[in-house]
């Protein structure tokens, strides 16, 4: 009976030592280059990246949460009544093979309420789908991205 006890427990030990699978994976959601403007006056900020989606099916960003933020849209910008207009959109497709650029002038993030130490320069923005698990991203905060969205495009 003690020998059964014995190898029960090495066998648990062993199974709790498997590596897990790693996330980073993420059934072919890439997300890079994300930057955040820093706050206005009215604490409301933009967030900008590029989504690739690497995997064979298609899947849709739906939301986005950050720690710095009370809530996040998703927005684009649209000609209305002449005048280019911010409008919130339910979600964002991400065809397989393509990626999708969050860009000023365009698709953007929406921070509202943003509460952020003066001294950070950059804040922790997560990424939600509809289908492939969250996508947790730091953001720099800046004016002058160091990288153009734009060149990711194929466009
Ligand atoms: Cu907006």
């Amino acid at each position: 009976m003690k020998k059964i006890t014995f190898i029960a427990v090495v066998i648990l030990a062993a199974v709790s030592c498997t590596p897990q699978e790693n996330p980073s994976l993420n059934e072919g959601i890439v997300v890079s280059d994300a930057w955040l403007r820093p706050p206005l006056p009215g604490k409301v900020s933009a967030g900008y990246f590029n989504i690739t989606n690497h995997g064979d099916k298609a899947d849709k960003l739906v939301a986005a949460e950050s720690p710095i933020a009370g809530s996040i849209e998703l927005h684009t910008v649209a000609m209305a009544d002449g005048v280019m207009k911010m409008r919130r959109v339910d979600a964002v497709d991400l065809a397989p093979g393509e990626t999708v650029s969050f860009k000023p002038g365009g698709l953007h993030l929406m921070l509202f309420d943003v509460e952020l130490a003066a001294d950070r320069n950059d804040a922790r923005v997560t990424l939600i789908f509809e289908n492939a698990e969250p996508v947790t991203v730091l953001a720099a905060l800046t004016n002058t991205p160091a990288r153009k969205t734009d060149d990711h495009t194929n466009h």
